[in-house]
């Protein structure tokens, strides 16, 4: 890709780089250069621009290929392969294709960009190139078909152990799915499950993290933020992609040792947005108030209603909200 080309360019050359320059070495046009510099800039890359002089890289953005995240996680035992795509529709999608084909796994698959990115329920989920992650596994556990919706939980738990470690930030968990920073959602979860009669064929966690995104569209731009805002820098994806796998393997595994959360409970309490707060269950049957105390081993959510009775809700059945908003 020419963006690339240019960028190597630029950190070889230390110093300005006249467009001309770029034009020859390249054999591109000068609005060919200029709009990878757009791109550049898009990515998070701060080029000086001087007539001229030409460019020159002040700051590196943050660039994410499969050479990179093989490096960073040539450590891990847990996945048995890592594949990256700069587009893809979607990776929950790809890895769909893959286990339908009969892939084993554990299999990670990141892209940079997603043109068909999906939330629940047919929701979309916002997928710029350049600045944020996309990821999916292919996993087979062997369990119940009815505790898979626990990996949800093991997946968020996942994603703020591995923003902690990658970030320092402070990060709490909206029950089920979401992962939230300072009261707004820098990433969501997407479950997906195939059964063949009463086994799991597979399962598909997939999960996308406002990494470097600083502007949203307008309907989410109230509830969401990313890491780069909640930090004031541009932060670097692999290392993040490589502590969630660090955390998402000991969590994994303690999940599927006990089928439940029992030993995980106590961590994801502590980082519950909603616990000891006012929410509203959003049931099909009728929404109702109470305040959340906690999860199950199940991971249900343990919401006390006004008149002292403790309710269980399952994910997936309904929706919880703040009662002032988002969290
Ligand atoms: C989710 O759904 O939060 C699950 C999102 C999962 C996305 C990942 S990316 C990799 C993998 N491949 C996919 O195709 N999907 C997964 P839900 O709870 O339904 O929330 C969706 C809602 O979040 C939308 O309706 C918007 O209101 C909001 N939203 C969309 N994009 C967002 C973003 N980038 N940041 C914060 N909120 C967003």
């Amino acid at each position: 890709m020419l963006k690339d080309d240019i960028l190597s360019a630029l950190k070889e050359s230390g110093t300005y780089c006249s467009g001309q320059v770029l034009c020859e070495r390249f054999g591109v046009t000068r609005s060919a250069v200029w709009k990878a510099i757009a791109k550049l800039r898009e990515e998070g890359c701060v080029i000086d621009a001087r007539p001229n002089r030409g460019y020159l890289l002040r700051e590196e953005g943050d660039l994410m290929d499969g050479r990179a995240l093989s490096e960073a996680l040539k450590e891990n035992s847990f996945l048995k392969e890592i594949l990256f795509f700069r587009t893809i529709d979607s990776t929950n999608l790809e890895v769909k294709r893959r286990a339908e084909k009969g892939e084993e796994g554990p299999l990670l698959i990141v892209a940079d960009e997603q043109t068909a990115g999906r939330g629940r329920r047919g929701r979309a989920w916002s997928s710029p190139p350049g600045t944020d992650i996309f990821m999916s596994m292919l996993l087979r556990p062997k369990v119940h078909p009815e505790n898979a919706a626990m990996i949800t939980l093991v997946t968020a738990l996942a994603v703020a152990g591995g923003i902690q470690a990658a970030t320092g930030l402070r990060v709490q968990i909206k029950w089920p799915n979401d992962v939230v920073i300072g009261g707004k959602k820098t990433c969501g979860i997407l479950t997906e499950m195939s059964t063949d009669l009463d086994e799991i064929s597979y399962v598909v966690p997939g999960i996308g993290i406002n990494v470097n995104s600083r502007v949203f569209p307008e309907e989410i731009a109230a509830t969401a933020t990313s890491l780069c805002l909640e930090c004031g820098r541009t932060v670097h994806r692999v290392p993040v992609i490589a502590e969630f796998v660090r955390c998402f393997e000991r969590y994994y595994g303690a999940f599927t040792e006990t089928e439940d959360l029992s030993s995980l409970r106590e961590v994801y309490e502590s980082m519950l947005v909603n616990r000891d707060r006012e929410v509203l269950v959003l049931d099909p049957k009728g929404s109702w108030r109470g305040t959340a105390e906690g999860i199950t081993d199940k991971g249900e959510l343990r919401v006390r209603r006004t008149d002292g009775t403790a309710v269980c809700v399952r994910s997936g059945e309904v929706s919880v909200r703040g009662i002032y908003g988002y969290v």
